[in-house]
């Protein structure tokens, strides 16, 4: 069992040794430090999770929040962060999650601009049920369900978050922890929709460490414009990391609450009752 410190739970680590889930663990945590060191306690933060082997960040933080289901973690994290706006609310989804099953939450929070933070572990795998090719594997993977390789162009995580209208979307290494924590800090203190895309290597069914390795580098400077950070999202020969977009526009919590915080004034049972006869006499 590992060392208990105020952000990590006992609950037993199941994770491979040399999994790239402990990098993005380890990069959360200190992110977390920044953000209390920045007069933010962590009982302002809520985390919610898909189902998968990233979603076990949420057994192992010791953070509080809502364990959602494979592909609603996005829909979960909108709810928390409606219901209670005081909170900053992160949602660690999959790449089979959330650009499978779960996409359209993930495209609809984006496009609203929902003022919450979207982490995707992109292992290339369902890694939880033992490596079968996801919608961001590459064309020609092999996995248990298509032995004879992926005849399917991978899609883009970061071009369709661009594309859709997310205001805040970067691209991290699991295994570049500084520069990770980095990252999540800065998506968590957007105002606005942040995604980061963390590349995560799955030492069981798809190690990639040698090619992000030799093939990742990091832009230098955020994309002066859209296009600019579109046709940067859009390079293939290398793997850019960084921060691709950062601009700030009215997010959909703000327009809808108006100031209005649902959990801090909610009405009592009583006033409920009363409105809702109300409503009804005048009928
Ligand atoms: C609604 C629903 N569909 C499918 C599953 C089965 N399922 C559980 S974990 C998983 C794979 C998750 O893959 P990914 O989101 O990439 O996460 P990883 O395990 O790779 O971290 C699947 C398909 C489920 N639990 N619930
Ligand atoms: S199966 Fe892959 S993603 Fe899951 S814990 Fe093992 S190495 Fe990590
Ligand atoms: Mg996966």
């Amino acid at each position: 069992m590992s060392v208990k410190d105020s952000l990590t739970t006992y609950e037993e680590n199941t994770w491979c040794p040399g999994c790239g889930n402990f990098g993005i663990f380890n990069a959360f945590k200190t992110a977390i430090k920044s953000i209390e060191a920045l007069g933010m306690p962590k009982s302002k933060i809520a985390i919610t999770a898909g189902i998968g082997c990233h979603a076990k960040i949420f057994d192992y933080l010791d953070i509080s929040g809502i364990y959602s289901l494979h592909g609603r973690a996005i829909a979960t994290a909108q709810g928390m962060r409606i219901g209670n706006p005081e909170l900053t609310v992160v949602a660690f989804v999959g790449d089979g999650d959330a650009m499978g099953e779960g996409i359209s939450h993930l495209i609809f929070a984006a496009k609203r601009n929902t003022n919450i933070t979207v982490f995707m572990h992109n292992n290339g795998v369902y890694g939880l049920t033992t490596g079968q090719f996801t919608p961001v594997s590459p064309k020609g993977f092999k996995g248990p369900s298509n032995l004879q390789g992926s005849l399917e162009e991978p899609l883009n995580p970061v071009r369709i978050m661009l594309n859709v209208g997310a205001t805040f979307v970067a691209r991290a290494y699991s295994a570049k922890v500084k520069e990770l924590s980095d990252i999540f800090l800065k998506a968590m203190l957007h105002k606005g929709f942040s995604f980061v895309e963390v590349l995560q290597p799955c030492v069981s069914f798809n190690d990639t460490y040698d090619l992000y390795n030799k093939n990742t580098f990091f832009i230098d400077k955020k994309a002066e414009s859209f296009e600019e950070a579109d046709e940067l999202a859009e390079i293939k020969d290398k793997i850019p990391l960084g921060i691709f977009y950062d601009i700030d526009k009215p997010t959909y919590d703000d327009e809808l609450l108006k100031g209005r915080n649902l959990y801090t004034q909610s009405l009592s049972r009583d006033e409920r009752l009363g409105k809702i006869q109300s409503l009804l006499s005048s009928l």
